[in-house]
């Protein structure tokens, strides 16, 4: 049997600003930032601080729609977390001690101790829950290249473009896309699939990523890329 396969397939133009992106689907991973239960849910650890958690929440029917679609069609996706070893060998002490919380990292938190890999709340929110073909880049900081593999396994596969997801918004949403950007990746950022806490943060986290011609990347919406996945 004959398979043909159209350049259509392969490639597409996204809306976006500044300007349309060039999506050429073999070559583009959908990325998705810390959608963790500790960042998301009620009763975890972002609440706790006094969070509005729905600023967050409201990002998960859209990814979860992208996600599906993107697994439909075949694509690369990649998941990352932000959390430590349980010895928090891993763990720089200013991080530790950073912002002067009653709680901080390693502390017993509302779904385990915050921020440890393998506690209830340092994993994935079920509505998004990785497959196990699926790679989850287990990161230390705030960007998902620091200290990660994330690069080679992007490298070896031969992907150059990413659809970041996933939050927060200026937080290690930005820090990744700016590490990504100096690594010679374009980043395309479908505003309704990233949160911030802050709503001034998230309108502005965008606005900078989209500034001077695109100096990080490209902005769009979700229904703009689920268009052309088909
Ligand atoms: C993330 C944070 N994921 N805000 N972490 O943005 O500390």
């Amino acid at each position: 049997m004959e398979i043909t396969v159209s350049s259509s397939d392969l490639t597409a133009s996204i809306e976006a600003e500044p300007y349309p992106f060039e999506l050429v689907k073999r070559k583009c991973a959908l990325l998705i930032i810390d959608m963790q239960r500790d960042f998301l849910e009620p009763d975890g650890f972002g609440e706790m601080l006094g969070n509005d958690v729905s600023q967050l929440r409201r990002t998960i029917e859209p990814n979860r729609l992208l996600l599906d679609a993107w697994r439909a069609a075949g694509l690369t996706v990649i998941h990352t977390r932000e959390g430590h070893r349980p010895d928090l060998s891993d763990l720089p002490p200013a991080k530790k001690v950073r912002g002067r919380g009653v709680k901080t990292i390693g502390d017993p938190g509302p779904m385990g101790r915050i921020l440890i890999r393998g506690e209830a709340g340092h994993d994935i929110i079920p509505e998004l829950y990785p497959l196990p073909a699926e790679p989850v880049i287990d990161k230390p900081g705030k960007g998902a290249f620091f200290a990660t593999d994330l690069h080679a396994i992007l490298q070896n596969r031969g992907l150059t473009q990413l659809v970041v997801t996933g939050v927060t918004t200026e937080v290690c949403v930005n820090t990744t896309v700016r590490e990504a950007n100096d690594r010679g990746y374009d980043c395309l950022i479908p505003e309704d699939c990233v949160g911030s806490y802050f709503p001034e943060f998230q309108e502005m986290g965008l606005k900078m990523i989209k500034a001077q011609g695109g100096i990080f990347g490209w902005v769009t919406h979700s229904s703009k890329i689920l268009a052309v996945l088909g």
